[in-house]
C-alpha cells in the first residue's frame, strides 16, 4: 500500500510507435485507474533490447511511448511514468532473481518459444530471462495488481511463483501480484490479417493504425481493411474482418456489437469502413493534439521524467535494499 491505496504496475515495451490496439486495448483503460490505485507505468526500454535495434530508433520509440502515456490522459502528477532503464534497481534485482528462477520454467514460456522461432538468428539470453526482468519490474514496487493482456498472463504467473519461492525462504519480502483484467479492452486484430493481432513490430504498415496517423491515413487504412466477400455487417466468428472492425468501432464509441449491427443494417461494407475510419480518426484527435503540444514542450516533459524517476527510484530502492540484506550481500557504506 502507498498512500492507503493498492499499488498498480504496468509497462509497454519501447518497440515502436503506439497503435490503436495499444491505445484501446490498454492505455485508454489505464486512465480511469489512478483514483483507485497508486499507479506506476514504465516504458520497458531494457526489454526492447532483446531484439537488435537501431539506437536512434530505440530512443525515439521510448520517448514516443512515454509521451503517449501523458497524451492519452495519464496525469503525470498522479501516475508515476518513467523509463525502466533510468531506475538501475530493475537490472540489479533481475540478477538476484535470475538465481531464484529455473531454466525449465523459462523454457516453458510461450513468448520465448514464439520469439525464438521468429528471431532464430538471435536467441540471446535476454530473450530467455525476459520474464525475470518483468517480474522484478512488478515486485520492486510491491504491486498488488498488474493490468496485462492475455499474452502476458503466463509471465505474471511466473512472477508469482518466483516471489512465493523467495518469500518461502526469506519471509514476506514481496507482495504477491495479481493480473488485473479490467473492463474488457478489445483485442484488436491486424487490418491485413484479422487472425493476427495488431502489433507494433508488424512490417506491413497498412495493417496497423498508429495513434499519430492523420485523419486521411486512418480512413485510407480502414478502406483497405481485409473483409470477406459477403456484404452483411454481422458480429460473427465466421467473419473475422468485420468482427474486428465492429470491435474497433465499439472501442471508439462505447457501443455494443448488437447496436452496431442495427445501426448498419442494410448498409454496405464501404459505408461501414468509412464510418469506422472517421470515428477512430476523430477519437484520436485529442490524443494527437496533446502529443503535438508535448513535443514542443521538451522542458516540461523532461521535468516530469526527472521527478517521476526520483519517485520510482525511492520505492524500488527500498525493496532492493531489503532483498540485498535478506540474501546476505554486504551493506552499502554511504
Ligand atoms: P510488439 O509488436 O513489440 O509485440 P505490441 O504492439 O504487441 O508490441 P506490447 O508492448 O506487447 O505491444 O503491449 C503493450 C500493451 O498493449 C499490452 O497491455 C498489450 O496487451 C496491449 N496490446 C498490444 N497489442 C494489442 C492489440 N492488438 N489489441 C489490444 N491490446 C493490445
Ligand atoms: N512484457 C510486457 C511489457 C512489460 C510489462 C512489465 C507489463 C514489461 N514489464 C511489467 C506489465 C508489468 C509486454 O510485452 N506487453
Amino acid at each position: 500500500m502507498i498512500n492507503d491505496k493498492k499499488v498498480l504496475y504496468s509497462a509497454m515495451q519501447a518497440t515502436g510507435v503506439l497503435h490503436i490496439g495499444n491505445y484501446f486495448g490498454a492505455l485508454k483503460n489505464w486512465v480511469n485507474l489512478s483514483d483507485e490505485f497508486e499507479c506506476f507505468y514504465a516504458v520497458a526500454d531494457l526489454h526492447a533490447l532483446t531484439i537488435r535495434r537501431d539506437p536512434a530508433e530505440l530512443r525515439r520509440s521510448a520517448r514516443n511511448v512515454l509521451m503517449m502515456y501523458i497524451a492519452a490522459g495519464l496525469d503525470p502528477e498522479k501516475n508515476c511514468i518513467y523509463y525502466q532503464s533510468s531506475v538501475p534497481a530493475h537490472a540489479e534485482l533481475a540478477w538476484i532473481m535470475n538465481c531464484f528462477t529455473y531454466i525449465g520454467e523459462l523454457n516453458r514460456m510461450t513468448q520465448f518459444k514464439d520469439k525464438s522461432a521468429k528471431h532464430a538468428d538471435n536467441i540471446n539470453a535476454g530473450l530467455l530471462t525476459y520474464p525475470v526482468l518483468m517480474a522484478c519490474d512488478i515486485l520492486l514496487y510491491q504491486a498488488d495488481v498488474v493490468p496485462v493482456g492475455i499474452d502476458q498472463k503466463q509471465h505474471l504467473e511466473l512472477t508469482r511463483d518466483i516471489a512465493e519461492r523467495f518469500n518461502g525462504i526469506y519471509g514476506d519480502v514481496f507482495t504477491i501480484p495479481e493480473a488485473y483484467i479490467g473492463k474488457a479492452g478489445a483485442r484488436i486484430m491486424s487490418l491485413a490479417d484479422p487472425t493476427k493481432k495488431m502489433s507494433k513490430s508488424d512490417e506491413n504498415q497498412n495493417s496497423v493504425v498508429y495513434v499519430l496517423d492523420d485523419k486521411d491515413t486512418v480512413i485510407r487504412k480502414f478502406k483497405r481493411a481485409i473483409t470477406d466477400s459477403d456484404s452483411q455487417i454481422i458480429y460473427s466468428e465466421d467473419k473475422p474482418g468485420i468482427m474486428n472492425l465492429i470491435d474497433i468501432y465499439c472501442a471508439a464509441t462505447g457501443k455494443a456489437p448488437a447496436d452496431v449491427e442495427k445501426e448498419f443494417d442494410g448498409k454496405g461494407y464501404g459505408e461501414f469502413k468509412l464510418a469506422v475510419g472517421e470515428t477512430v480518426a476523430d477519437a484520436l484527435v485529442p490524443v494527437r493534439e496533446r502529443y503535438a503540444q508535448l513535443e514542443k514542450d521538451k522542458a516540461y516533459v523532461d521535468g516530469i521524467i526527472k521527478e517521476n524517476t526520483e519517485k520510482a527510484s525511492y520505492f524500488a530502492n527500498k525493496t532492493l535494499r531489503k532483498v540485498q540484506k535478506k540474501v546476505g550481500l554486504p551493506e552499502r557504506i554511504k
